[in-house]
């Protein structure tokens, strides 16, 4: 059935800031609640500031319980779990989804204790390997740009619940624990960022350039919002060879305001390609707030005709229902009206970075510590499934402690391997160039220029690996 979506309200926005010598005093955080339809101006209503905390602690958000013990979840892979997966439990978003041009899912979703506990040790080992990687950066083990996902990790857990390594998806810079939720190992994923042979791009992509095509990955881009159009090209060839997947092309806020995503959005929605676009909301590009950036921030209506869903990105159930929802709807048409496009939606994910935007911002000039430290307190993700687990006795506060313990150690273990890989052979700077056979090809007097150069500042080969191509056309 088809929503009414309401008449254009406009966006409350902030003054237009004046230029500051020093620095202007930050307003109060409006992340620390996820604001459906909001504005960020509104005063925190202190109902709702309690809300998400009892909402974690009710009891009628996980229903019939059960005692799964943990042992066989500490050792499992990543991403495949324990046992008790035959347990229904029901489990309550944290705050409703907002549609626009579609009626919203439930906020009841399914899980099992096997989920819960394997979201838990999922995205406790997405955190643990950004914090090691900002240690890593720190100790100049990893060279180049770096951009860290801590805070972001329902994201990448949610949406990988609900679809299957046939479904691609397509990311920006901020790329690492997509892949790791993608399959991806930690040992791929520090010796890439280390730039060395064991890493998932051979180590010739680093940071930003961390690729599982086996499993539908197509993850770094580091031209903003440029991975939207590739990834619709994805869709037209999910479609084209009649295959029951879809896309799921993911970019930024700061990415949401470029004109190549609604030319993209244009042609997926005309061609009724199987397309779902994800907004990161964390609500910063770099240093600059979303509010200097966007007249109207409400990223799930910028499809105008095309149906868009508002999900609290710090809540992996959230997630997992609105990709769900996604996904079957892009697949079988769903309720959609005929006078809108079948196939195509956005997903904006509200969500936050603890870090800065990469390794050389400290995140502190234009956001204030109160703001950070309040979502952490009161919208860490992690923290959330914590409180379910606990709640319903599914493991104990110590056994939490102890999966946290073991991933760590599974951490640091990778690390210590990716170190033991090389570096790749200077010759590797030319190879995966370009696809051979389509008549471009290095030429050697390129070649023993640059590699006397690239040889002494590996992290530039490391960093810069595309556009060592442009300059090679
Ligand atoms: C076309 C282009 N413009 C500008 C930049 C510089 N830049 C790199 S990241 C970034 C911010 C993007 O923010 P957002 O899309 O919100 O993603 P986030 O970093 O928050 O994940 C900008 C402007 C770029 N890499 N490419
Ligand atoms: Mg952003």
């Amino acid at each position: 059935m088809r929503t009414i979506s309401k008449p254009h309200i406009k966006q409350p926005h902030h003054q237009i800031p004046t230029v500051h010598t020093s620095q202007p005093p930050l307003p109060r955080s409006p992340f620390l609640f996820p604001h459906h339809g909001s504005s960020r101006r509104k005063k925190k209503n202190p109902d709702q500031e309690t809300m998400a905390v009892r909402r974690l602690s009710s009891s009628s958000l996980l229903t019939s319980p059960s005692k799964s013990p943990l042992l066989p979840l500490l050792r499992r892979p990543f991403s495949s779990s324990s046992d008790d997966d035959k347990t229904v439990l029901t489990v309550e978003t944290s705050v409703p989804f907002t549609g626009h041009r579609i009626d919203p899912p439930s906020r009841s979703v399914e899980t099992t204790p096997k989920e819960l506990l394997g979201f838990f040790r999922d995205m406790s080992m997405m955190r643990r390997m950004e914090i090691a990687a900002d240690s890593l950066y720190k100790a100049k083990l990893i060279r180049g740009f770096c951009h860290l996902y801590d805070g972001q990790e329902a994201v990448a857990v949610g949406m990988e619940s609900a679809i299957t390594k046939k479904d691609c998806i397509i990311t920006a810079y901020r790329d690492h624990c997509i892949y790791l939720g993608r399959g991806g190992t930690l040992l791929e994923a520090f010796a890439e960022l280390m730039g060395r042979t064991a890493g998932c791009s051979k180590g010739k992509g680093g940071s930003m350039h961390f690729y599982k095509k086996d499993s539908g990955f197509f993850g770094g881009h580091g031209i903003v919002g440029a991975q939207v159009p590739l990834g619709c090209g994805l869709a037209f060839a999910q479609k084209y060879n009649k295959e029951d997947t879809v896309t799921f092309a993911m970019y930024g806020d700061g990415a949401a305001n470029q004109g190549q995503l609604f030319e993209a959005l244009n042609m997926s929605a005309l061609w009724d390609l199987p397309a779902i676009l994800v907004c990161e909301n964390n609500h910063y590009g770099m240093g600059t707030a979303e509010w200097r950036a966007a007249k109207s921030p409400a990223y799930y209506k910028r499809g105008d005709y095309v149906p868009g869903l508002k999900v609290d990105g710090m809540d992996a159930f959230a997630v997992k229902q609105a990709c769900k929802f996604a996904k079957e709807y892009a697949l079988k048409n769903g309720p959609i009206p005929s006078d809108l496009t079948k196939l195509l939606d956005i997903l904006e994910m509200d969500t936050y970075r603890y870090h800065g935007h990469s390794m050389s911002d400290p995140g502190s000039s234009y956001r204030t510590r109160d703001e950070i430290s309040g979502v952490r307190q009161e919208r860490d993700p992690i923290e959330r499934i914590r409180k379910l687990v606990l709640s319903h006795e599914l493991a104990t506060a110590a056994e939490l402690k102890e999966i946290e313990k073991l991933v760590r150690k599974e951490v640091d273990e990778a690390i210590a391997q990716a170190k033991e890989s090389p570096m790749p052979d200077p010759s590797e700077l030319f190879t995966n160039v370009y696809v051979k056979g389509y008549g471009v090809e290095v030429n050697d007097l390129f070649m023993s220029l640059l590699t006397p150069f690239l040889c002494v500042f590996p992290s530039f080969a490391n960093t810069y690996p595309n556009q060592i191509s442009f300059s090679l056309i």
